[in-house]
């Protein structure tokens, strides 16, 4: 090690996966201007296993068009680099002229689920303490919202997984409820070789493929068919009635809704067959050790919160969460989508999981903040609307966006797009140029994974080291450095904004001391001496916490110790196919890509294997519909349309589509999906909406 802390020549590092939440343990070691990467052998996660994204993370360091200067839009419409002293005065004059205008609440910020928790953490108090902003929400809400709002209400505590993944290997049945872990979390497939696997997907997947049960509901009708489930372990007494009567409360409210959903109804509304419906329910109450994990494909949906908390039920039903060797999990998606959610950039939130509504919370925050708790903003807008308030009258005339890529991966984004572009400041600061930093009036080069410390906190809510291999390429910044930079040209004082990843830690502590997600008692010399810490891990007198990696064993975190079952019904989708648009289009991710693209469509071998947008459809359907397999078609919602390939796909639904979300431009999958919002989580409806496809006509000129 040198003195700043990066290694010497040939020292290897040992650090975490860029990507996804399972935070893969990788060894770097520095080569030339990046990195050789190895998988840790020792990581129980990933086994010595990567996904080809892992693999090839480290071309992501050395892209030829990488950031490496901050860029203003001159008068000529262009970007062009100037100095970082020059690009800062002009962002903080912009924003005084902002504020100054329309108050706090005319600058927003955005945040992502991919920024450590000392980023997010200072992102935050950025938000609340130097803008004085309630304008600030994140990309986590299109994620995480809908799981966490029925974990929430069910458990009084919401960690993604509240076991660590390597007990799933144990299991005898695990039921995955609209994820496809074989593409989007590979690794985690090594942990799902010996349980018999129950899939809930409309398309069969890679994981669908590996297991003993594949249902394949229409979208949109997860909780038309969750609550059919329930109503058959009621009917056919397979109630955990010792553990419904001792742990929960609610299962009589909860069957009333589940019982006018007989299982031939159930079937007429999902296309589940009624023996499916039977065998899954038996499989998962039969079984010895089993699991019920719920991925995206269930949870974005404008009913995304009741769906979840109707798998919720059903677990609860069948006795699984909160016991050894069986449970119920989501899993959670971005690199710290878990920590991303716990420490204050979301819209109604403060560090620690605490509710900013709150007058305890707001008063401990504010005393380690070292401000007057009535200085602290309320809430504010979901990420949807506060993308769509953008530039209009009430709305935010100037966003600060750290680390999402919205022109891609917001919904309606067509209608997105055009708000940002009406804003009065737009200032993004990202590694690569996206869709949005080519919106942007100012661009900020910033640091990535290999670069730069910090933590993660992955889907199993442990607590990992990022570690930097490298220091940044000349004329970068760390995100921490820019927040720093801003908030000093503010007004701030410096050491409310430390650029030390390891003093931010330690502060998060003490913001976190006392939250439902307390980190009080993890420390940097813990993590390094290899200490595996879950949360809540509270200080403790001799300051050895054991951590938690095991939640609810004893009982659930609700006051009277209880999980509760939610009384939910079904409703529809916003939109359900009619005369002009017939089929259901519904979206998700391939293997080589990652979320918007913006950095895996930069990696040569992962563009070369998914080089751009399709559409998945049933070769029935193609025909009926004019389209051969490679053609090109145009698929158009009542929003608008998308361009993408044909991929016949034989077992696919025949009223059902499919389209990667990953590319830019006229391939996105989001100028289709729409503006809907679950009432209580935010999250947009990216899994359903109506369109019509046809084969792609040459526009005329
Ligand atoms: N390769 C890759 N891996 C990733 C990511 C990535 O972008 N690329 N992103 C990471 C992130 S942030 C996340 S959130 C996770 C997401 O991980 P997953 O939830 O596994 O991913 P998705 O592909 O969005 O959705 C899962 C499945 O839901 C199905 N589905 C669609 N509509 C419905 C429906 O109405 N009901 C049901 N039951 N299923 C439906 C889709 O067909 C899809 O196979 O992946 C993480 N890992
Ligand atoms: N149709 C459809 N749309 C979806 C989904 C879907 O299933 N279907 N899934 C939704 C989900 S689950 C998610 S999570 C979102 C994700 O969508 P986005 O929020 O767009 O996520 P990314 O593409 O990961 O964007 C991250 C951006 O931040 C940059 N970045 C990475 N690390 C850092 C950092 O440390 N600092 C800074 N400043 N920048 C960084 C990257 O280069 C990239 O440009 O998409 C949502 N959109
Ligand atoms: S599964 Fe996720 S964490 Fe593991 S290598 Fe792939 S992208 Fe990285
Ligand atoms: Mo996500």
């Amino acid at each position: 090690m040198s003195a700043d802390g990066t290694p010497g020549p040939g020292a290897e590092v040992a650090t975490h996966c860029a990507y996804c939440a399972l935070q893969c343990g990788t060894l770097l070691r520095p080569s030339g201007p990046g990195v050789e990467l190895e998988p840790s052998p020792d990581f129980p996660v990933n086994r010595g296993g990567l996904c080809q994204k892992g693999w090839t993370a480290p071309a992501l360091l050395t892209t030829p068009d990488r950031l490496r200067s901050p860029l203003v839009r001159g008068p000529g419409g262009e970007l062009a680099p100037v100095g970082w002293d020059e690009a800062l005065d002009l962002v903080v004059a912009r924003l005084d002229r902002v504020r100054e205008t329309y108050g706090p609440d005319g600058v927003g910020v955005f945040g992502g689920g991919g920024l450590t928790n000392e980023k997010a953490y200072a992102l935050g108090k950025f938000a609340r303490v130097a803008l004085g902003t309630s304008q600030i929400d994140y990309n986590g809400r299109f994620c995480m919202s809908s799981a966490a709002a029925a974990g929430n209400a069910a458990f009084g505590l919401d960690r993604g997984l509240p076991f660590p993944v390597t007990d799933l290997g144990d299991a005898d049945v695990v039921l995955l409820a609209g994820a496809n872990p074989a593409e989007t979390m590979p690794p985690l497939m090594r942990h799902l070789v010996h349980p018999r696997l129950i899939v809930i997907d409309p398309r069969r997947t890679r994981t669908a493929e590996q297991a003993a049960l594949h249902l394949q509901p229409a979208p949109g009708t997860d909780l038309a068919l969750a609550l059919g489930l329930l109503h058959l372990a009621v009917t056919e007494n397979l109630l955990d009635k010792e553990y419904l009567d001792t742990r929960t409360t609610g299962i009589d409210a909860a069957w009333q809704y589940a019982l006018p959903w007989w299982p031939e109804r159930v079937e007429q509304v999902t296309g589940v067959p009624v023996e499916d419906q039977r065998t899954a329910v038996r499989m998962l109450a039969e079984a010895g050790r089993r699991y019920l994990l719920t991925g995206r494909g269930v949870e974005q949906h404008s009913k995304g919160t009741d769906t979840t908390a109707a798998f919720i039920n059903l677990a609860l039903a069948l006795g699984l969460p909160g016991r050894t060797g069986s449970g119920y999990g989501c899993l959670t998606g971005q690199g710290n989508g878990q920590g991303g959610r716990e420490h204050g950039q979301k819209a109604d939130q403060l560090p620690g999981y605490r509710m900013i509504t709150d007058p305890a919370a707001r008063a401990h925050v504010a005393r380690v903040w070292g401000v007057d708790p009535a200085s602290l903003p309320g809430p504010g807008r979901s990420a949807y609307e506060l993308l769509d308030a953008l530039g209009t009258p009430g709305g935010p005339r100037a966003l600060l966006v750290f680390g999402s890529n919205p022109v891609v991966s917001a919904p309606n984004a067509a209608h997105i797009a055009r708000r940002l572009a009406a804003l009065d400041l737009l200032v993004v600061a990202d590694l690569v140029p996206s869709e949005t930093t080519e919106l942007a009036d100012v661009v900020l080069p910033v640091a990535q994974w290999a670069e730069e410390d910090g933590t993660t906190t992955s889907l199993e809510g442990r607590v990992l080291r990022r570690r930097a291999a490298l220091t940044p390429p000349a004329g970068v910044r760390t995100d921490l450095e820019v927040l720093h930079g801003l908030a000093v040209r503010m007004g701030q004082p410096a050491h409310r904004f430390p650029v030390s990843p390891r003093t931010v830690f330690d502060e998060l502590r003490r913001a976190s001391s006392g939250g439902r997600a307390d980190y009080a008692g993890i420390s940097y010399e813990r993590l390094d001496a290899g200490e595996a810490l879950y949360w809540p891990c509270p200080d403790a007198p001799d300051g050895n916490h054991p951590g938690t990696p095991r939640l609810f064993l004893d009982r659930f975190a609700h006051a009277d110790g209880r999980a509760r079952l939610a009384p939910v019904e079904h409703r529809d989708a916003a939109e359900t196919p009619d005369t002009h648009y017939p089929l259901h289009a519904t979206t998700g991710r391939v293997l080589a890509h990652y979320q918007s693209g913006a950095q895996t469509r930069r990696v040569p071998e992962l563009l070369a294997a998914a080089p751009g947008a399709h559409v998945e459809i049933h070769p029935g359907t193609a025909a009926r519909f004019g389209l051969t397999e490679g053609a090109l078609a145009e698929v158009t919602s009542a929003r608008g349309s998308t361009v993408a390939r044909v991929r016949l796909v034989p077992t696919l639904r025949t009223d059902t589509v499919f389209l990667p979300f990953h590319f830019p431009g006229a391939g996105r999958a989001n100028l289709l999906t729409g503006p809907a919002l679950d009432p209580v989580s935010g999250m947009p409806e990216f899994k359903v909406c109506a369109v019509r496809v046809a084969p792609w006509q040459e526009p005329q000129a």
